[in-house]
């Protein structure tokens, strides 16, 4: 048998047999922090991610499509939940991680600061946005954190859920007038571009990519995902019959992949910096619903309370 000297060593050795590290085990300062950072930014996106989408939820154009937007509207809350729950597990409070959200000091993805401006932007939310969480999610399904692992199992099968309504949407104004079919297009356009910076950076501008990778939290790099994403998409844009606004996307006969043109990094720069087209207004959104929200968690907390009296009460 291995002799496992240190709490190090025992940390190593769990992540090199792919036995899951727990909230009770020891583990390094800096791997419980990169979780933290990740998870917490991870649970933001799902928070503010029902924004966009939610302005829709009056405005959906039948009642079924009200009641799916709805549940996947609600789909993502929980997500939110299970997140921060997650994160919590490795000491931090959630009232903290929503200070840093609500102050502006913490991340969240890229994508949730674009407006929804047709309701064909809902299905190219599902399509792309839920496209591309899949595939950067799935993996995390294996990360070596089990909380988070096992958070995400949940989270990928609400997510592909959400990516088939959004298609549907689509494949549905797709084969209708050609006004429909023209808002689907337009979609498109605006959407593309942030869906492939959902990603993150570059592999050689990734700063964290790295160190994830050899902790088994991250399993494939921000452009292997990416890569995938566009090997998926391309057949699913032809089958709705809109185009990807990329002149250089094409079919490579020698690496049997499709190459794409380059990103506005700079773009995303900015909207990471709180400068994209809608960072203030949902940030205000946020705040305001948490400020909306503080009597349900007063009176959640009262009645808790109140339960816990009643049962010391009984024991005594
Ligand atoms: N937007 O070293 P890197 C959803 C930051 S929710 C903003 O590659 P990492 C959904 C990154 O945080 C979608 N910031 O970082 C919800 C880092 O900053 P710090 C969210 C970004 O962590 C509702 C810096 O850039 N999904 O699907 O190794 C409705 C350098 O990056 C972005 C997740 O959060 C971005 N796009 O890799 C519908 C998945 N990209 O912290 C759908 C979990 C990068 O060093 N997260 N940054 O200051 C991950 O997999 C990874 O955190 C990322 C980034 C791939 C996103």
């Amino acid at each position: 048998m291995e002799n496992i000297n240190s709490l190090e060593d025992r940390f190593h050795h769990q992540i090199d047999n792919e036995v899951k590290i727990e909230a009770r085990d020891w583990m390094p300062d800096a791997y419980r922090k990169t979780l933290i950072r990740q998870i917490s930014q991870h649970a933001h996106s799902e928070i503010v991610g029902m924004l966009p989408e939610g302005n829709w939820i009056t405005r959906a154009p039948s009642l079924k499509r009200k009641l799916a937007l709805l549940a996947k509207v609600q789909d993502e809350a929980g997500h939110g939940l299970y997140l921060y729950s997650a994160a919590e597990t490795l000491g931090i409070e959630r009232e903290e991680m929503l200070n840093q959200l609500h102050s502006g000091k913490a991340k969240y993805s890229s994508i949730f600061n674009y407006p929804t401006l047709s309701w064909a932007d809902i299905g190219a939310i599902g399509w792309l946005v839920d496209g591309a969480a899949i595939m950067n999610q799935v993996p995390l399904c294996r990360c070596s954190y089990g909380p988070y692992a096992r958070a995400m199992v949940r989270v990928c099968k609400e997510e592909s859920f959400h990516q088939r309504q959004g298609y549907e949407i689509l494949l549905t104004l797709c084969k209708g007038s050609i006004e429909q079919k023209e808002m689907a297009q337009d979609a498109l356009n605006r959407w593309w571009w942030p869906s492939l910076m959902m990603f993150g950076p570059n592999d050689d501008a990734s700063p964290n990519s790295a160190q994830s990778m050899k902790w088994k939290i991250k399993r494939f790099t921000n452009d292997e995902l990416r890569q995938r994403f566009v090997e998926m998409t391309v057949p699913q844009a032809a089958i709705l019959g809109i185009t990807i606004p990329d002149p250089l996307l094409k079919y490579n006969q020698e690496t049997g992949h499709y190459d794409f043109g380059p990103i506005d990094w700079e773009e995303f720069n900015q909207v990471v910096a709180g400068n994209g087209p809608c960072n203030k207004e949902r940030l205000e959104a946020r705040i305001k619903a948490h400020d909306d929200g503080a009597w349900v968690r007063e009176a959640a907390s009262a009645y808790a309370e109140k339960q816990k009296n009643k049962k010391e009460k009984s024991v005594a």
